[in-house]
Parts: C-alpha cells; sequence; structure tokens
C-alpha cells in the first residue's frame, strides 16, 4: 500500500524516527515492544522504520510490521546511510514533535522525558545524553571513551555547548525542519550537525540525561568509522566557518513515494 493511504489519518502528536540497517533480527520484538511502551503514553504516534543497504531481511520485516499496524511505516533506499536515512525519516514525519530513536535502544523512558519538554514548550529540541551527570552509560569503556572525544571534537572544532550530540534527541517539528535543509553532511555526521546548527541558530536546546544499554553491539565496528567520521567532520568545520561545501542535500519531492508502506 502507498504512503497516500497510509498518510491519510490525522497526523499524530509524535513521529518517532528509527533508522534501520541489517536488524532482522532485534526489528520485530523491539518495534512491539516499543508499540506497547508508546501506547501507555497517552499520545498519539507513528514510527518511521527509515532502511537503506540491509542485506538481510529487514526489509521484509519492516514491511511486514507496516502492513499490519497502520501508525507504523516504513521506506527504504539501496545504499546504507545512517544520516541519509535519518534526514529522509524527518521529511516524511508529520507529527507535531519528532523523536529520533536507535532500534537497539527503543527508550520508551526518553521519549516520555522528552515530550513533557516539548509539550510545555520548555525546549524546541531535547538531546539524550550520555555522558552528563545523572547519565547512565553502560557500554563498554572504548565507546565511552570514544563519546567524550568525539564530543570534545565538536567543541573544539565547532564550538559545541553540550556534551553528546549523537543518538536520542526530540525536536519541535516545524522549528528544525528548516535546518535539517541547511544541513551539508551525510552517514553519521548528519545527526552531530543537526544539533549543532540547531544550537547555532539559536534554537534552544535542553540536555536530559539517559541510561543506554544496547541489546547488541554497533552493525559498524568503531575503528572502521573514524576516517569517515574525520573526513565528514572536515567538511562540515569547512560548511561552517568558510562557507563553503557540498550543497546540502536536496528535499524529498512532497508527492507520495512508490517506496512507503504502511497499512490503511
Ligand atoms: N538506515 C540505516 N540505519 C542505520 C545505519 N547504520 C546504523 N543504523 C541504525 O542506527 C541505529 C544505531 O546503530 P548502531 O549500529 O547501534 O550504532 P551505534 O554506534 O550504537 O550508534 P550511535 O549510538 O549512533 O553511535 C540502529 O537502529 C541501526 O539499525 C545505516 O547505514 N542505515
Ligand atoms: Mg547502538
Amino acid at each position: 500500500m502507498t504512503e497516500a493511504i497510509a498518510t491519510h489519518s490525522p497526523p499524530p502528536e509524535i513521529s518517532v524516527v528509527i533508522p534501520v540497517y541489517n536488524e532482522a533480527r532485534l526489528l520485530q520484538t523491539s518495534v512491539r515492544d516499543f508499540v506497547a511502551g508508546l501506547e501507555g503514553l497517552q499520545v498519539t504516534f507513528e514510527i518511521v522504520l527509515a532502511e537503506n543497504g540491509s542485506r538481510d531481511d529487514t526489509i521484509k520485516l519492516a514491511q511486514n510490521l507496516a502492513a499490519q499496524d497502520s501508525r507504523i511505516r516504513t521506506f527504504s533506499y539501496p545504499a546504507p546511510n545512517y544520516g541519509g536515512a535519518l534526514r529522509e525519516g524527518i521529511y516524511r514525519a508529520r507529527g507535531r514533535h519528532v523523536i529520533c530513536e536507535e532500534i537497539d535502544l527503543c527508550d520508551i523512558d526518553f521519549v516520555s522525558r522528552a515530550l513533557d519538554q516539548l509539550r510545555r514548550d520548555a525546549a524546541d529540541m531535547v538531546v539524550g545524553s550520555k555522558a552528563m551527570r545523572g547519565a547512565h552509560d553502560k557500554r563498554p569503556p572504548l565507546r565511552r571513551f570514544a563519546t567524550r572525544v568525539y564530543n570534545g571534537m565538536l567543541r573544539v572544532s565547532l564550538g559545541y555547548r553540550g556534551t553528546d550530540t549523537h543518538g536520542l534527541k526530540a525536536f519541535q517539528r516545524d522549528r528544525v525542519l528548516p535546518i535539517v535543509g541547511e544541513c551539508v553532511v551525510e552517514h553519521d555526521v548528519f545527526a552531530s550537525e543537526l544539533v549543532i546548527r540547531s544550537q547555532r541558530k539559536g534554537l534552544r536546546l535542553l540536555e536530559i540525561p539517559v541510561e543506554i544499554e544496547e541489546k547488541r553491539a554497533p552493525s559498524i565496528n568503531l575503528i572502521n568509522r573514524i576516517p569517515r567520521v574525520c573526513k565528514n567532520l572536515g567538511r562540515l568545520w569547512v560548511s561552517v566557518h568558510l562557507g563553503r561545501g557540498p550543497s546540502p542535500a536536496p528535499a524529498p519531492p512532497t508527492s507520495p513515494s512508490h517506496d512507503e508502506l504502511g497499512s490503511p
């Protein structure tokens, strides 16, 4: 079924965008548990499963979930790209508030606390921090260390004032959407760029501590990610400080896409 049918219903209060890549093992149970958690929150919601590049059964399983529950939608593109999936998912989100989640976290507590802040208009963007006081980061020491080194680089090179940019976040869709259109980098650094550009534009950012316990190790090895992260950070630095660099990625067409699946 097409997006045209899936999006006929009135927009929900929140859209949860979850990039997914080779997640066949986790997908169905994580999404079902997450839906049950959201149903306990007194909120209307949709879940956008933003897939690209999977070689396992992720696409088929995501389509099955979408076919069974009209609140779940999914789309796919051929090449793996975390930032590209997140960006596209945000563009397709219809809720007043957008929550960016990860399939190995599906953190209902974060959704609940972030939503509380957004409903009271206490912030334009709420960032779940793994590194601030009160956070409990149960990932291995090397990954905790990497988070701090990466954030230190963002502080020094781009003047970011915060303790984390990567992972869980939530925002008022109408205020952040124009900034999504200004972002120039893809892959992992897109998530940081969105937070940093939002802060530089004067949006009100609020960090809240999160408890992180992943259900499995990341799909891409930390060391293998370093060269691409450094390259994209360089591009972002050039774009922010010199106003040059790659053009922002175009917004998707407003007409419904043939590749989106949902149920009526
Ligand atoms: N669509 C898409 N999703 C991805 C890609 N890489 C990772 N993801 C998804 O992004 C989420 C986080 O990925 P993980 O593999 O757990 O990586 P991580 O190191 O914990 O990620 P960070 O917390 O962002 O550092 C999961 O939902 C993944 O399925 C990708 O290339 N494309
Ligand atoms: Mg993870």
